[in-house]
């Protein structure tokens, strides 16, 4: 295997090593080689992390209240434009490696020039593809999802799918068909499509049109499909949902609203439709990560993770690396009950505030022990069967009882009446047991010594 080493030269590459001394810049947690307790695969299985074109590379820590990044990105000079893409593409690998990460994801013009044409941005992908391909081999780095970048160019500032434009439309689709193909040639698992700016603007140049323009969203979805399938594209077609941003709404705005929508397009059907969620959009709709997963999971419609979190004290999509524990247990608490085949995408960037070199490797690495910290405690509470004894054993025990089991297997309404005179008003019920949840949690983080 290759090692690269030219762009990060104040780095090596990361060891697992718990006993360094505190401040030393090492994973603590994430031994990729450790079988987890009770679960029988490793950390590395368990937790297919993949870094980011984006914020990974092209992030220079601008943030919605800068003109010019912090952050040295050399990579960005010394030639014209096809030979910086290709060493952004080498800063990628570089950083991965480094860090021991297996997969990347990315837009196509976040590695790839945009050309002053079609034909150029396409012939500019064929190069940078081909570049990638040959990383790839050379490092053992696979492609986690590819996406196309529908909301930086001014073109797209009304929207591509639900936009004014079928000009803007064609256009758009015309990128994604090509994007699609070049993830195939790169044997990408997965194809994401978040939809940028597909939203809500001003509200009355759009209720008028608010029909035809979903029908527009369906319509395009549609023909994403079916293209992936006539191209022969195995992986998932995934959809992102996201609140706000940059939209006021975003019409996928959380999984339950995306779930509908791909339902009204007859796209929920498609066994190879899923979608792609992420933390700090979960936060941006009110909700807790845990929570739409976990309807994803219920719609047998999840894909793929976007691994980072969310500020409640700052408003908008910070994406933040992932660094809180606790937010991370209930999902891979999930993760390890009903199995998953996506990533864990790092969709994190640098705070503004972070120059260093080493920071972007500080940034990784605390995310991988945050997510390792939490599948080791969820290992334990998932193998101790302690949720459960709360859940199956205290609370959920009425439904165990030969009454219970009437209702759960369908009930005719006279029986129902009758019940509901036989146990009358005042029944007894057991505690809901939250504080006991909260203080048991505590437990496996931090065991007493
Ligand atoms: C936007 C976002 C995107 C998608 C890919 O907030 O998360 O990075 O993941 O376009
Ligand atoms: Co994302």
């Amino acid at each position: 295997m290759k090692l690269l080493n030219k762009w990060f030269p104040t780095v090596g590459q990361i060891p697992f090593d718990p006993a360094a001394k505190k401040g030393s810049l090492v994973f603590r947690h994430f031994n990729p080689k450790k079988v987890v307790f009770g679960t029988g695969k490793t950390l590395a299985e368990l937790c297919p992390f993949a870094g980011v074109a984006w914020h990974g590379i092209r992030g220079d820590g601008k943030d919605p209240f800068s003109g010019t990044g912090t952050r040295s990105t050399p990579w960005e000079k010394g030639g014209d434009a096809i030979t910086i893409g290709k060493q952004r593409c080498d800063a990628l690998f570089e950083m991965l490696q480094k860090l021991g990460i297996g997969h990347y994801s990315w837009h196509n013009y976040d590695l790839a020039p945009e050309g002053a044409t079609l034909e150029e941005s396409h012939i500019n992908l064929d190069i940078i593809s081909d570049h990638l391909a040959e990383l790839q081999e050379a490092t053992g780095i696979g492609l986690a999802w590819g996406t196309c970048d529908h909301f930086s160019h001014p073109r797209y500032r009304l929207g591509v799918a639900t936009g004014v434009s079928p000009e803007v439309y064609a256009y758009g689709l015309a990128e994604v068909y090509k994007m699609l193909e070049i993830t195939k040639k790169l044997k990408g698992r997965n194809f994401v499509a978040w939809g940028g700016r597909e939203g809500l603007r001003q509200i009355m140049s759009i209720l008028m049109r608010m029909k035809f323009v979903l029908e527009r969203y369906g319509q395009f979805g549609r023909s994403v499909c079916d293209y992936a399938d006539s191209i022969g594209f195995e992986g998932n077609i995934m959809f992102e949902p996201k609140k706000r941003e940059p939209m006021k709404v975003q019409y996928q705005s959380d999984v339950q609203t995306t779930l509908w929508l791909l339902s009204q397009a007859g796209l929920l059907g498609r066994k190879n439709v899923k979608l792609n969620l992420e933390e700090n959009h979960a936060g941006l709709a009110g909700l807790d990560f845990a929570f739409e997963v976990m309807m994803a999971i219920a719609a047998g419609k999840l894909g793929s993770l976007d691994a980072n979190e969310g500020d409640k004290l700052i408003g908008w999509d910070v994406d933040e690396g992932s660094h809180t524990v606790i937010r991370l247990v209930p999902v891979m608490l999930l993760l390890l009950e009903y199995g998953f085949d996506g990533n864990l995408v790092f969709d994190m960037k640098l705070r503004r505030e972070s120059t260093d070199e080493k920071d972007p490797f500080w940034l990784h690495v605390t995310a991988m022990d945050t997510w390792a910290i939490a599948t080791k405690v969820a290992a334990q509470i998932r193998n101790d069967r302690i949720l459960d004894r709360i859940t199956e054993g205290t609370l959920y025990a009425g439904w165990n009882t030969d009454f219970g089991k009437q209702v759960a297997n369908g009930i005719n309404s006279d029986d129902i009446i009758n019940a509901a005179h036989k146990y009358g008003p005042t029944i007894q019920l057991p505690s809901g047991c939250e504080e006991c949840i909260n203080g048991l949690v505590n437990e496996y983080l931090h065991p007493a010594n």
